[in-house]
């Protein structure tokens, strides 16, 4: 039986980076992979964290991913830099993308990462705290598979399509936010269901567009966007710019290539980087402390600012090591025996 256990975040990378490699990841697709959910686990996004490695194991399994894709990088002289993830993980497509879109957006003021015909399952904070740490405001976004209601309907439609900004800060972690464009991220609903949990009110209608709380018939139905029309507009610009502008698929199309969701979705995604500093030069150049006196006024109110959860549980897990359940050791080590053939 296994108990609960502490492990570095160092330590947790290497089992999870196992685990990959043995399933029949290529080191390319092995490590940056590991990486994002590493980091989600240590910084307490558990919905992103080790729980995603079955999903990614069951979409090995069902041939609906390449692991030993390679990524290939093309640049056309303009602010667009894309990258064909050749049916890969996103998180390689995306290793390989940044320091050309880091040199276009400090050349050109702005520039555009697009990443095409990838697997994408993961958080997009990573993506824009990487960006910020170097300086650059950031903007992520994709579509997932059809999952929630447009406000107003009742089928599932449009995808959990996240959104992620992130803003350079002076010697201290950036200002960042990742939410999902839905009440909360599917996995969430998977976590509740997992945990034998209700969901709270208005997160999700059944598969007759009944309003429930049961995460099962959630899951069958469809879950509701953020802030009613507000957030359903957002999701839709997002199906809009990261699906149909570049040439990638929508969340609907995305659910119909894949036949169902138990494979983590297939599409492309946007990442917008800015100069901060090329846009601030000829009005008396950037003044960073101008943000955070907006931070500090927020804070002075006693409002938190996003991502301040997630740093906190870092700095936590860095010294303390990263606290892992029962369940979860006894997970890890399943997967790590067994492989693809831990999963159905
Ligand atoms: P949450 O609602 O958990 O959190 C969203 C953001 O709001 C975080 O930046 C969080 O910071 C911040 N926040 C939460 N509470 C407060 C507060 N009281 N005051 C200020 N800020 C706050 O996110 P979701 O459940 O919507 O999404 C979770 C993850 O799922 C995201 O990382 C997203 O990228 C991912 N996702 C990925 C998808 C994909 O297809 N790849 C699809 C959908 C979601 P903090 O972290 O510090 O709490
Ligand atoms: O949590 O909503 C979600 C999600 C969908 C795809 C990957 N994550």
């Amino acid at each position: 039986m296994s108990t609960s256990a502490t492990l570095s975040p160092k330590a947790l990378m290497q089992d999870v980076e196992a685990i990959f490699l043995s399933a029949g990841l290529s080191p390319l697709q092995a490590a940056p992979l590991a990486r994002v959910i590493v980091a989600g686990e240590r910084d307490g996004c558990k919905s992103h964290g080790i729980y995603r490695i079955e999903g990614c194991l069951r979409t090995i399994k069902l041939g609906k991913v390449n692991p030993v894709a390679v990524p290939a990088l093309t640049q056309d002289g303009s602010a667009i830099v894309r990258v064909d993830a050749k049916d890969g993980f996103s998180s390689a497509a995306f290793e390989l993308g940044v320091p050309m879109l880091e040199a276009r957006a400090r050349d050109l003021g702005l520039a555009a990462l697009v990443i095409n015909d990838c697997t994408h399952f993961s958080a997009l904070w990573p993506e824009v705290e990487a960006l910020a740490d170097l300086g650059l405001a950031a903007i992520a976004m994709c579509p997932s598979y059809a999952s929630v209601a447009p406000a107003g309907g009742t089928q599932a439609l449009m995808g959990t399509n996240p959104i992620a900004f992130g803003w350079p800060r002076a010697q201290q972690h950036p200002y960042v936010f990742d939410f999902a464009t839905s009440v909360a991220a599917r996995g969430e609903i998977e976590l509740h269901r997992i945990a034998g949990k209700p969901l709270p009110e208005g997160w999700a209608v059944d598969a007759d567009g009944v309003p429930t709380r049961d995460p099962a018939a959630a899951l069958k139905g469809a879950m509701l966007p953020f802030g009613g029309h507000k957030g359903s507009a957002i999701s839709m610009m997002i199906e809009l710019l990261a699906g149909v502008m570049i040439g990638d698929m929508t969340s609907p199309e995305a659910l119909a290539f894949l036949g169902s969701t138990s494979s983590a979705p297939r599409h492309g995604e946007l990442v917008i980087a800015f100069s901060p500093d090329r846009f601030a030069a000829g009005r008396g150049g950037l003044d960073l402390t101008r943000a955070e006196a907006l931070f500090d006024a927020a804070l002075d109110q006693g409002a938190r600012l996003p991502s301040q959860r997630r740093y906190a549980a870092r700095a936590v897990s860095d010294s303390k090591g990263i606290s892992l359940t029962a369940d979860e050791v006894a997970m890890l080590s399943r997967l790590k025996d067994a492989g693809l053939d831990a999963v159905t």
